[in-house]
């Protein structure tokens, strides 16, 4: 099996060079699928999983735009519309120098097979930039999100291609790319999600990754007899999903002791707890993107430089970037006493530190976990084509059965090892119904 998996990625490898990201992303899947890809000759035959690794459009282009100092700059803008199988492409917009085409592929085919398992019609898509709005004004992210609309309106609708916001992106990006969409196409629709609650917007939205991820943990619990109350959080990052995932702890009876940012990361013992978690949106809106001020305010330890996996916890949840939490930060958090990793950033864990954790105690991956997100937009869209709002109430509901479904899902095709395998159960889930709705569809 390993060797023909090895041929299957040095095949994807020499058609993607240097697309590291990608490889990877690929490969965790290729792995998880292979026997069941090789169990059903229909799939093979077809080249299902071959096809899924191919976008099924890629565009690029350049972004123009004029800085508050007078002066040009270019970025590079893209979206990778990568699966249509089962519904419009929809994923979300990365603004971050890191931004590359592989990072986008991984973003984009992870999302293919997440928004499968969501259970709603959704296709798999992700675009960006390698714009960094750290430090940029307000007039200046206006002024690149109406250059970066430009050109991708033209590319996307409300049954083509559906973005919403990811880091870098979030309520006030959303509005000044929907509003330079509205005004190209003179059409008010659902063509992004995360829009403002007066204009289309879903409740919940901004919370539901957060959320979504302590939900499904707390159905990881509830299979090991234990629950969100009483356990201590290590978690990661600052921004919109750590703070969703902070809130919810907090209201289950869980204490977060650890937030990070670029800068480092803040200790807090007694719990990132009240007006802390409120504190955290400042921090974010501040467009500085680091915590330290955190722990000068509410005088606690700050490691600078440093990764919050040192720290003891019993449940550990990255919810910052890709590749943030490598295996040695895995065995550091096993030595520790942690025994549940559940990933809310996307491919948070390098593939070594899956493989670790995997070996030792439970674990989960973004694809499942932070499927929340994706989830109320795709409720948002529903809401937008009934043109009605539901309230708080009914989108949390929806949001906690489809966390459910997303876990019995894994749970069904992740059983029969030691312990659950969330990574086969997620990719195995999230394949089926795309390949099936691709064989139905013929060779496209
Ligand atoms: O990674 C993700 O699932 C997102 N950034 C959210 C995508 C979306 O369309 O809401």
């Amino acid at each position: 099996m390993k060797a023909e998996i090895n041929e299957f990625m040095e095949s994807l490898k020499q058609r993607t060079p240097g697309e590291k990201e990608f490889h990877q992303a690929v490969q965790e899947v290729a792995e998880s699928v292979w026997d069941f890809y090789m169990q059903n000759p229909k799939y093979r035959k077809n080249k299902i999983l071959e096809r899924m690794c191919e976008p099924e459009r890629t565009i690029i282009f350049r972004v123009p735009w004029v800085d508050d100092h007078g002066e040009v700059q270019i970025n590079r803008g893209y979206r990778v519309e990568f699966n249509s199988a089962i519904g419009p492409y929809k994923g979300g917009i990365r603004f971050h120098a890191t931004v590359t085409l592989s990072i986008l592929k991984f973003l984009g085919f992870e999302q293919t097979f997440k928004n499968s398992l969501t259970t709603l019609p959704m296709g798999g898509g992700k675009g960006g930039s390698d714009f960094s709005p750290k430090g940029k004004s307000d007039g200046e992210i206006m002024r690149f999100c109406q250059s970066f609309m430009n050109e991708l309106f033209r590319h996307i609708g409300p049954d083509t291609d559906v973005p919403a916001g990811d880091i870098g992106v979030g309520g006030r990006e959303v509005g000044y790319m929907f509003g330079q969409y509205k005004r190209l196409r003179n059409e008010f629709t659902g063509v992004f999600t995360g829009k403002g609650i007066g204009w289309g917007g879903s409740l919940i939205r901004p919370e539901a990754t957060g959320f979504g991820a302590v939900y499904f943990v707390r159905h990881m619990l509830k299979r090991l007899g234990k629950d969100i109350a009483g356990h201590t959080f290590a978690i990661s990052g600052f921004g919109n999903v750590a703070w969703g995932a902070v809130s919810k702890i907090n209201e289950l009876g869980g204490k977060v002791v650890t937030i990070s940012g670029p800068d480092g990361y803040v200790y807090d013992p007694d719990g990132i707890s009240g007006d802390k978690i409120n504190y955290m949106l400042e921090l974010r809106a501040s467009n500085q993107d680091i915590v330290e001020p955190y722990s000068k305010k509410f005088g606690v330890k700050f490691v600078p430089g440093k990764k919050p996996w040192v720290e003891k916890c019993d449940i550990a949840i990255p919810c910052a970037t890709q590749n943030e939490l490598n295996v040695d930060d895995a065995a550091d958090l096993v030595k520790n006493g942690c025994w549940l990793v559940a990933e809310a950033s996307n491919m948070g864990c390098t593939a070594e530190a899956v493989e670790y954790l995997k070996e030792h105690i439970d674990f989960a991956p973004g694809k499942a976990v932070n499927a929340g997100g994706v989830s109320v937009s795709g409720l948002e869209m529903t809401q937008n084509s009934m043109r009605y709002n539901w309230s708080r109430e009914e989108v949390d509901q929806r949001l906690q059965i489809i966390m459910q479904d997303i876990h019995e899902t894994c749970v069904k095709f992740g059983s029969g090892g030691k312990r659950i395998d969330y990574v086969k159960g997620a990719n195995i889930g999230g394949f089926v119904k795309v390949a099936e709705a691709m064989l139905a569809q013929g060779i496209v």
